[in-house]
């Protein structure tokens, strides 16, 4: 068999889900490739595991939202909302290689057939001219690039022209995204919708059913992050 890209939504440590998704999909780590859009931990039940089952399943990962923010804090530049102490508390021992794990993943992995990041592109401009944050957190396009998240506006991908197909994740409340050139995988499973993955050279689209509603929904990126609250849900 080809190898085939496997092509995985916001894991948000649901990582029940994500092994049940990579039976689903008969993914063979060393034969078929697995990357992720990022957002790997964070809001769901097991952040841990899911890295973990992310190093078992030899995948890769862009730098999602979530991943960032770790990686500014950690070098003092998000000074405002210190994640570092919850990260650590999760991950014990392994805050570090972890660490060091998530600065070693790019912010946008670009192939022949497909082009993958977080949140997605800056209409224009080409993901190594775009300013990290932005393409782990844009959403909508005023015209200018003040504003990438009111929803009063269209969203990025509505001025992307490109043939290459562009995969991101990132945007829960859409529900996934599927058009010639553009697909969106996040699906919500986090938020106990699904978690959904992107066949390729396929382009066959498959999920599993949330186990369970790990988080509630919130439009607010941002705001629920609160490290003290629960087991993993920072
Ligand atoms: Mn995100």
């Amino acid at each position: 068999m080809d190898k085939r890209t496997i092509l995985v939504g916001d894991v948000h440590g649901c990582a029940e889900e994500l092994s049940l998704l990579a039976q689903k999909v008969g993914y063979k780590p060393g034969q078929d490739e697995m990357i992720l859009v990022g957002d790997l931990v964070n809001r769901g039940p097991d952040s841990l595991g899911a890295w973990e089952l992310f190093q078992d399943l030899k995948a890769r990962s862009v730098v999602g939202n979530h991943e960032l923010h770790l990686i500014r804090d950690a070098a003092g530049i998000e000074v405002k909302k210190r994640w570092i102490e919850g990260f650590k508390a999760r991950f014990g021992d392994r805050f570090a290689a972890y660490l060091a794990e998530i600065r070693s993943w790019p912010l946008y992995l670009e192939r022949e057939e497909f082009l993958v990041v977080h949140a997605g592109l800056w209409p224009g401009k080409h993901p190594q001219d775009t300013d990290p944050k932005a393409l782990t957190s844009i959403r909508t396009w005023d015209g200018t690039g003040e504003d990438l998240q009111s929803e009063s506006n269209p969203p990025w991908f509505d001025f992307y022209t490109g043939k290459k197909l562009v995969v991101f994740g990132h945007w829960a409340k859409l529900g996934g995204v599927v058009r010639p050139n553009v697909v969106g995988l996040d699906t919500g499973c986090v938020y106990g919708k699904k978690l959904t993955a992107l066949v390729l050279p396929e382009k066959e689209l498959v999920s599993v059913e949330a186990l369970a509603v790990h988080c509630p929904i919130t439009s607010h990126d941002w705001v629920d992050l609160n490290v003290t609250k629960n087991n993993g849900a920072s």
